[in-house]
């Protein structure tokens, strides 16, 4: 009897030969003669094969030459996006935030300090009090920092001789506020010694009992301090971002490319800065080229990320001026009118697509930048090769976020704002200009263009949550690709075994919720 099946062996080959053949390989999805431009809504990619956990995926990567980070994500350098608490909360959370220039250098530099003293294995800066001083400057630092730990030395500075500590419980019920610390402190000290590793001093720390571990030279002279909520904060936060040596969080800063630039950066190089950002709207111009090669031979190990661009030429120049990192988009911001008032851009998918296949050539990762607008668009930002994304929109409206929380039509909401709206480009600071004419060279301009907008966002709630379901979600999203890192993702994509299919209007349309009579879309539980 004849069969219209194929026969065993036959079919197996079959199988073997198609096993990863639907679908499109990525350079032809991005064929530019038949697409044009797309955009990540433009596409899907199909789906593979699940044989781990989501919860084992790996989301490391490379965000620069030298620094890799255990979660893929970066926040704009933008007035209403980040600042130090932003910063400090993606940093815990294994990405890293980018401090804005939107503000007087002193002010960033603070920024920058204020996260890298954060969570300090030993805090190397702690406050520290005289036996002189009274139980109201103890209020007041409890006031302005919000802890009242603190270690009294004979001199009232660190690697003064230590003589005693004052605890909230030495003040709690002391009613006249001028009474001198040395009636009040304890002298009852567990203490380690310099030299001692933070492993050892975090265990001296836990059985003591006690809120902070001072340690000490072996002339008992205060050189630093252990906080038991910095242990707490420790355990919380497996991925953080920390260098390998001082076990202080990352952070990175923006500037822009002028003269007065540099003497921002010397400052922020001081407080401590990990990554130098340079915010330009057209990173491919003589000013930015100057200054990364500038930054390369004076602070040779600071991690420079040029940008932004959108084609291969733009990223040549840049690379061939030594940056460690490329942030690729225009117009693709959710804030942004660039497109519309320059006619100048590109797509973001096949910005990030073009530029990332190129700057890989030459082991330089790559920063998607605008356009995120949820979990699959991260996704697919990786897919395109992109080593990591930048959000502004999509983490602004977070408790982190700066300003401040309103209501309008009963709704939750903050501001956020372009760096190119007339809104930023109004703040004064001094020197050239501020930072977001300068990021659309501007600064001597008698009419400011606009090229973003001011809008409102909803709540979303802390960052530290908001960002975990962005990670869960990505994880599982590559769990059903059936990549379980974003380094075998990359592989997988460029050697053709991932997928890709185009969305035509109706696809998109299907894809998203329809049909129904209203419903309520919650992101995520936790
Ligand atoms: P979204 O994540 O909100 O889509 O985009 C944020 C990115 O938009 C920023 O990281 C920055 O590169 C870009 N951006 C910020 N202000 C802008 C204006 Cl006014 N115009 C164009 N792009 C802007």
């Amino acid at each position: 009897m004849s069969s219209s099946f194929l026969d065993s062996s036959k079919a197996n080959s079959y199988l073997q030969e198609y096993k990863h053949k639907d679908g499109l390989a990525v350079e032809a999805l991005m064929d530019d003669q038949l697409s044009g431009g797309l955009t990540y809504n433009d596409f899907l990619i199909l789906p593979g094969y699940i044989n781990f956990d989501a919860r084992k995926t790996s989301l490391e990567s490379r965000i620069t030459k030298k620094i890799t980070l255990n979660t893929p994500f970066l926040s704009s350098p933008m007035d209403t996006v980040t600042e130090s608490e932003m910063a400090i909360s993606m940093a815990l959370l294994g990405g890293i935030g980018i401090i804005h220039h939107n503000c007087e250098p002193e002010f960033q530099a603070n920024m920058v300090r204020k996260v890298k003293t954060f969570e300090n294995g030993f805090i190397v800066d702690a406050v520290v009090l005289s036996p002189r001083n009274t139980v109201a400057d103890v209020q007041r630092v409890k006031a302005e920092r919000g802890f009242c730990g603190i270690p009294i030395t004979e001199n009232g500075a660190l690697n003064g001789k230590l003589v005693g500590i004052v605890t909230a419980r030495d003040i709690q019920f002391h009613k006249d506020d001028t009474t001198l610390l040395e009636d009040v402190m304890s002298t009852d000290l567990v203490v380690a010694k310099k030299g001692v590793t933070l492993v050892k001093a975090n265990e001296i720390l836990r059985s003591s009992k006690k809120g902070k571990l001072p340690i000490v030279d072996e002339d008992g002279r205060l050189v630093s301090l252990l906080s038991r909520s910095d242990l707490l904060k420790n355990q919380n936060y497996p991925l953080a971002s920390k260098s390998d040596d001082s076990k202080q969080l990352l952070v990175g800063a923006a500037i822009g490319t002028r003269p007065d630039d540099k003497d921002r950066l010397a400052l922020l190089v001081e407080a401590g800065l990990d990554i130098i950002v340079l915010d330009s709207s057209q990173g491919n111009s003589i000013y930015q080229l100057d200054m990364v090669r500038w930054i390369k031979s004076t602070f040779p190990k600071l991690e420079v990320i040029a940008g932004n661009v959108v084609t291969r030429e733009q990223a040549a120049n840049l690379i061939e001026a030594g940056a460690d990192g490329i942030r690729i988009g225009m117009g693709s911001g959710s804030i942004c009118i660039t497109q519309e008032v320059m006619a100048c851009g590109r797509p973001q998918a096949t910005a990030v697509y073009r530029v990332s296949e190129f700057c890989r050539r030459f082991g330089v990762p790559t920063i998607a930048d605008g356009g995120i607008g949820n979990v699959g668009h991260i996704v697919k930002a990786l897919a395109l090769g992109a080593s990591a994304v930048m959000m502004g929109g999509l983490l602004a409206g977070t408790t982190e976020s700066p300003g401040e929380y309103f209501f309008h039509e009963g709704q939750r909401l903050k501001r956020y704002r372009g760096m190119g709206s007339i809104d930023a480009m109004s703040i004064k600071s001094k020197g050239e200009g501020n930072a977001a004419t300068k990021r659309y060279f501007s600064e001597g301009d008698a009419v400011k263009v606009a090229q973003g907008v001011v809008g409102n966002v909803l709540d979303k709630g802390s960052v530290r949550k908001y960002a975990s379901y962005l990670i869960t979600g990505v994880q599982h999203s590559l769990q059903d690709i059936g990549c379980q890192s974003v380094n075998e993702f990359h592989e997988s994509v460029y050697n053709g075994s991932v997928r890709f299919e185009k969305r035509t209007a109706a696809a998109q349309m299907e894809g998203g919720v329809h049909g129904l009579h209203s419903f309520e879309k919650k992101l995520f539980s936790s």
